[in-house]
């Protein structure tokens, strides 16, 4: 039989099958680690094939092949890397502007992972509510990130405004919620499901205490059809077996204009008559988006984190 992995607690791998029924599934001995110890070789989203010993129980004997999945490399120290979840329809990375302030590096970090493991991307900006007196701000973050071609919707999980917007995008699709504590992930899933009833921390718990630990990855069902991952907050997103040298294939905006660079191996960093030089002086290019493309080149090889 086959399901789809739909939480994982410790041991315990909760396997939504075909006919919608919840059986709570371990690994097959064989299937526990994989060539890495301490790494889990399934994760949320992926299709299993498993074996009923009873009516609510199983045992997972075999993991489909996945048609994408979000990796970054491991913050533990014994594992290389960790896979965020499977067979994914679209990413979104939910972000904003205040409270807290997110780093555009941590933003392009991921969406780059998402081009180069070739998941649809897509980026919400919350707490509008509190942009007033950032419409400079507010444009110049859709600028950049529309240039990039990617879709961005802005939300207040608050007021709800443009919520539903999100909401029609993400029924009958598998779609992954990503970003930095305390942006309002689990507030826009509970306001898209209002069942899923997800634990909302005040903002200024997440300074003081290590909430960032939370590992929990969990799928929510839509009411109309599809699911949203929640993940819990990454404070980091280092990339796991990214090239440096093929790093601007996974900046849309970028690699558009290297067909027209001199030198067919040019980095876009030292190189004469390069396209993209010429595209960031004439403001095709963002100037954050390369300076980000910089520090990820010369950051990779060295310890991220
Ligand atoms: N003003 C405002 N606050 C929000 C909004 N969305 C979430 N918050 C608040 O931000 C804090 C963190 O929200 P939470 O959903 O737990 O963020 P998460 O860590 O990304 O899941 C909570 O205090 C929320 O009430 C919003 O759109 N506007
Ligand atoms: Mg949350
Ligand atoms: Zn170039």
């Amino acid at each position: 039989m086959v399901g789809r992995v739909i939480k994982i607690v410790g041991k315990n791998y909760f396997i939504e099958d075909e006919n919608k029924q919840i059986i709570k599934c371990t690994l097959k001995g064989k299937m526990r680690l994989d060539e890495y110890s301490n790494t889990n070789p399934v994760v949320v989203g992926d299709y299993v094939t498993y074996e009923k010993i009873s009516e609510k129980d199983g045992v997972i004997v075999d993991l489909k092949e996945r048609k994408n999945y979000i990796i970054r490399k491991s913050v533990k120290l014994s594992n290389p890397y960790q896979i965020i979840a499977a067979n994914i329809d679209c990413a979104y990375i939910i972000t904003t502007l205040i409270e807290p302030e997110v780093k555009l590096e941590f933003i392009d970090r991921f969406l780059v992972t998402c081009e180069a493991y070739r998941v649809p991307a897509a980026i919400i900006l919350n707490k509008i509510d509190l942009y007033e007196n950032l419409n400079a701000e507010v444009s110049e973050f859709t600028q950049i990130y529309e240039n990039a071609g990617y879709k961005i919707y802005k939300t207040s999980a608050k007021t709800g405004k443009g919520i539903n917007e999100v909401k029609e995008a993400l029924i009958n699709k598998t779609n992954l919620f990503c970003g930095s504590s305390g942006v309002g992930k689990s507030s826009i899933i509970n306001a898209i499901i209002p069942h899923a009833k997800i634990k909302v921390q005040e903002l200024s718990k997440y300074h003081k205490q290590g909430v960032h630990t939370t590992t929990f990855i969990e799928m929510h069902k839509l009411n109309e059809g599809g699911y949203i991952i929640d993940t819990p907050g990454l404070r980091s997103f280092g990339f796991y077996e990214i090239n440096k040298y093929e790093l601007f294939h996974f900046f849309p905006e970028i690699l558009r204009e290297t067909q027209n660079c001199k030198y067919k191996n040019c980095t876009h960093i030292w190189e004469p008559d390069c396209a993209v030089k010429k595209a960031i002086e004439n403001n095709k290019i963002s100037k954050i988006r390369y300076r980000n493309y910089l520090n990820m080149f010369f950051d990779e090889g060295k310890k991220y984190r």
